[in-house]
């Protein structure tokens, strides 16, 4: 598309994972990265696509990532910008309706009051555009409360054990759980992964889409779209691999 004639390479779109491929969890980008990424998009399309919404991804990315990323994928593209303007959006209450979803809540909320963990803190379901994410600590602890949880749950398996009693009891609701991050899972229709965010670049037609990603394993949330068969997918485990693999691949 004509967009993109300014680049080196046209038909080349790099697609991003946000924590802990471009950032560390839930962190702000270092200068290092920030500078990579204007110096690869001389050369290619960037893009990035996280499970996060878009004010999270503000504050790890820059208050201008939507127009410092050609595409912009919040919410694995549920919520998407494309050279700063925003393409549709899905909503995740109109899919699955009131009814429905108050039971969904009702039975996490009820689950959660009865587990057992060390602390509690606030905001445990987040209603989002296109997904709920539940958090049995409650999205509103501190880093280091975040951390605990992370190292807790390796390993008393709290969050597998939560996934598979809503996959168990909400079996009749196509829903897909997703373990993105430290303290939370994303809950959100089958199919709405990261390879949702594919269908807003479609149109153009671009030849070789790179994935760059640290969840990549299966059950991990960037496994769809990393094994997705028009996807050249690479797997990294933190930022510093992903500079490294960068530069060899581009010749940065
Ligand atoms: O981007 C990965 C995940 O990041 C956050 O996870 P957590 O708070 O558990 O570390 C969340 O925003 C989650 O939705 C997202 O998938």
């Amino acid at each position: 598309m004509a967009d993109w004639q300014d680049r080196e390479h046209p038909d080349t779109i790099v697609l991003f994972d946000v924590d802990g491929t471009l950032t560390p969890a839930r962190r702000a980008v270092t200068p290092e990265v920030a500078e990579l990424l204007k110096v690869l998009k001389k050369k290619v399309v960037i893009g990035f696509v996280g499970g996060s919404d878009i004010s999270k991804q503000q504050e790890q990315l820059g208050p201008n990532v939507i127009n410092e990323f050609d595409f912009a994928f919040s919410e694995n593209g549920l919520t998407a910008y494309r050279l700063g303007k925003q393409l549709a959006s899905q909503s995740f209450i109109g899919w699955i309706g009131e009814e429905k979803y108050k039971k969904l809540a009702n039975f996490i909320l009820k689950y959660i009051v009865d587990l057992d963990i060390p602390k509690k803190r606030g905001t445990f379901i987040e209603f989002r555009s296109g997904m709920i994410n539940v958090s049995p600590i409650g999205r509103n602890c501190s880093i280091e409360e975040r951390n605990e949880f992370e190292a807790y749950d390796k390993i008393h398996n709290i969050r597998p054990k939560f996934v598979q009693t809503l996959k168990d009891a909400f079996s009749d609701y196509s829903l897909t759980y997703s373990i993105g991050g430290q303290i939370s899972f994303d809950v959100f229709p089958t199919g709405w992964d990261k390879t949702y965010c594919l269908k807003h670049i479609e149109a153009e037609r671009f030849k070789t889409i790179h994935f760059f990603g640290d969840k990549t394993y299966e059950g991990g949330n960037d496994y769809e779209i990393y094994t997705h068969p028009e996807i050249t997918g690479h797997s990294v485990k933190n930022p510093d691999e992903t500079i490294k693999k960068l530069k060899e691949l581009f010749n940065i």
